[in-house]
Formats: structure tokens, sequence, C-alpha cells
């Protein structure tokens, strides 16, 4: 079987530490592997298959002699180094939100839009975390009935924002377990432990957010539809792992719940979890280091004659919502001969 030459970049992060494990444990076609970090990580001694691999300094030439560069290094990173990668043959698989809505580059979910991948297209977009774990949930009901609109609220777990994330909600719980005084929220607006936050990345003009625009705009470039609206409400709360989601969509044919589940347990990625008599319905917990996206509490909109559905989704963010993600669009441009 042909391997392939692999660079992780922003190796030392929160996504790109479960990039290297994604690698290994779904056995991806590895003939050598580099991980690339800034000079604060520089030297640091990460395993790759039970052998050490030091890192490396992230470069304008860390491209060459690479088949395929997995990036995890922030939206500012990637547009400075990525458009090198690419020029030097290598394929880049982007997690950072700087190339999603360019025209020109694929934003893929491998259960929706694989046909989205191209031989010429060696920049590739991993769509928001969010975003992913909504479209493998939808995307039947979409085929089946058609989706007009979308209404969603996101419950977000802290490590959506890094190693920095997970750490200030450590950081402030251990204190309060103490009884110390909690320190001042640094990546976050506010205090994160005990507390929830109703703004995720920066305000837009129309006052969402710059994560909910991403939902709303994401969606309709990966299910390949511009006529679906949607309408996000995205907060942060202190969970460590998995984004979960309450999601009401409209369709323009009839489902029923019934049918719903009938679509969710033929589709891939997708774990139906949802038996109201025994208490059985998906969290975040439950969802974490798992990599399927988990569907529970399915209703029938009860004050609306339109044909609306209810539902609540939850997938591990670092996973299905980044590092997995990538792997599997790796996996496809080896499947499908792209590579
Ligand atoms: O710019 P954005 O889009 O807003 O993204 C900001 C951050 O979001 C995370 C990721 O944080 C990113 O930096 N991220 C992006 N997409 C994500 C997703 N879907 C996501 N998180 C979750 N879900 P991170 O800290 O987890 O990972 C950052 C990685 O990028 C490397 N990096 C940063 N700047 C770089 C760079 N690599 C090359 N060149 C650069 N200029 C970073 O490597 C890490 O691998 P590192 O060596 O800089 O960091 C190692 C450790 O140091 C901590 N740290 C980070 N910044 C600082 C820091 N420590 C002190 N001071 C800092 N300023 C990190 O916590 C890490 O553990
Ligand atoms: O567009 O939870 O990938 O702060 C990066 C930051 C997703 C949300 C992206 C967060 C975002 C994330």
């Amino acid at each position: 079987m042909k391997k392939f030459k692999v660079a992780v970049a922003g190796a030392t992060g929160a996504v790109g530490l479960e990039m290297i494990k994604m690698l290994e444990s779904r056995n991806f076609p590895v003939e050598s592997i580099k991980f690339l970090a800034s000079k604060r990580s520089v030297g640091k001694k990460l395993t790759y298959n039970g052998k050490e691999v030091a890192v490396e300094l992230l470069t304008k030439n860390g491209g060459r002699g690479v088949d395929i560069a997995l990036f995890s290094a922030g939206a500012a990173v990637s547009k400075e180094f990525a458009p090198f990668f690419t020029a030097d043959g290598c394929f880049v698989i982007d997690n950072s939100s700087a190339w999603r809505m360019n025209k020109d580059i694929p934003l893929v979910v491998p259960e929706v839009n694989p046909h989205d991948l191209k031989k010429e297209k060696k920049l590739i977009a991993n769509p928001n975390c969010s975003t992913i774990q909504m479209v493998v949930a939808l995307k039947p009901l979409h085929n089946f009935a058609k989706i007009k609109r979308i209404i969603v609220s996101t419950y977000q777990a802290v490590s959506g924002a890094g190693q920095k994330g997970i750490n200030e909600l450590a950081e402030q719980t251990k204190a309060w377990a103490k009884g110390e005084t909690i320190l001042a929220a640094d990546k976050f607006q506010y205090q994160i432990a005990f507390n929830l936050i109703p703004q995720i990345d920066v305000f837009t003009e129309n006052g969402y957010t710059k994560e909910e625009m991403k939902m709303t705009n994401e969606t309709k470039k990966i299910m390949g539809d511009n006529s679906i609206e949607v309408s996000a409400t995205c907060v942060r709360v202190p969970v460590f792992r998995s984004h979960s989601e309450s999601v009401w969509i409209e369709t323009e044919k009839p489902i029923s719940p019934a049918q719903a589940k009938e679509l969710f347990s033929k589709a891939n990625g997708i774990q139906l979890l949802d038996e109201p008599k025994n208490n059985k319905y998906p969290m975040p917990l439950s969802a974490e280091n798992m990599q399927m996206t988990y569907i529970g509490r399915i209703r029938s909109d009860i004050s609306t004659k339109n044909n609306a559905l209810t539902l609540w989704i939850v997938s591990d963010n670092l996973l299905k919502g980044a590092a997995l993600n990538a792997v599997q669009i790796a996996e496809v441009l080896v499947k499908n001969k792209l590579i």
C-alpha cells in the first residue's frame, strides 16, 4: 500500500495532539511524520507509534517533501504558512477559519460532501466544530425532507478555545474548590467556571457573533444548498470536551420522529441514543473521546402545524469537530486516489 509523508502543524495544541493520536489509531498509511509548532515548543518530544519525534519550527519551507499537512495553529498562522505548503505540492487540510468561505476552496465533511475534494485543490478547509456535527446529523433529513430552516442553540466546551481554554476552566475550578480568589478571565470574556457565556468569537454588524455566522454560512456551503436558512446562538459552557446542540428544523416534506430515527440508523457517523423511558440521551461526558455524532430527544414540534422537528446533538469537538474530520478527509484523498 502506498504510504505518505505527513506533517502536523500546531502539533502541540489541543487539536494537534488529537490529530497525532487519530493518525495512529486509524492506521493512516504514514511513511514519515514531522511535528511543527512555534518556537515555544521547538525540541519538545512527542511520540508517534511509540517513537519519539522532536517538534520542529514551522517555517515556509515546512511543506517541502511532505505529501499531506494537517494544520491546527489558528487562522493567522494558517494564512501565513499554508500557501507555501501547497505551492510545494503538498495537500493542506486546515482546521482554522482562514479559508473556509473562499469559493475556490473545498469545505468538507466526508459524510456529507466528499465529492467536493479534487486532485487539483490542494488546500482543503476543515469546517467549524459546531457546524460539522450539525451537518452530519441533518444531511440524512435534508435528503429525505429538504430542510428549509434551522434554529440552533449550542452549548460549547472550553476546549474549542484550545489548550488555554482548557487550562482556564481547570484553574478557576481548582481555585473555587480551595476557597481561593478566582483569577480574572483571560482566554474568555468572563469567568467560565459556574457560568455560561453567550459569546463565542467576536460580534459582527448584524448582532450575531462570528461563530454563529460560521454555522449559517458553512452549513449552506457544505450542504451545497444556499436556500437553507440558519439562525444560531452559540454559548460557551463549563464543560471540557464535546459540544451539545439543541436544534429545531423546518422541512418541506413532513417527517416523523420515527422516520428520522430510521434515517439516522442507516447513516454513517451517527449513533442514535433516544430512549426517554430509560432516561437515555446524549451528553458531553459520554461523547468524550468518541468518534460518533450522537442524536437524541427527537420530537415533533407541538407549537406549529408546519413540518418541524426538534433534536439534541452531541459530539466530541476535538475529534469529529476537528482532528477526526481532518484525518477522514485525508483518508478520502487516499481512497479516491486524489493523492
Ligand atoms: O487564531 P484562532 O483561529 O483564533 O485560533 C486560536 C487557537 O485556537 C486553537 C489553537 O490553540 C489556536 O492556536 N484552535 C484552533 N482551532 C481549534 C479547534 N477547532 C482550536 N482549538 C480547538 N478546536 P491551541 O493552543 O490548542 O493550539 C495552538 C497550536 O498552534 C501552535 N502555534 C501557535 N502559534 C504558532 C504555532 N505554531 C507555529 N507557529 C506559530 N506562530 C501552538 O504551538 C500549538 O501547537 P506552540 O508551540 O505555540 O504552543 C505550545 C503550547 O504553548 C501554549 N501557548 C500557546 N500560545 C501561548 C502559549 N503559551 C504561552 N504564551 C502563548 N502566547 C499552548 O497552550 C500550547 O500548549
Ligand atoms: O472556527 O470554541 O474553528 O472558541 C475556533 C474557536 C470554533 C470555535 C473555528 C472556540 C472556531 C472555537
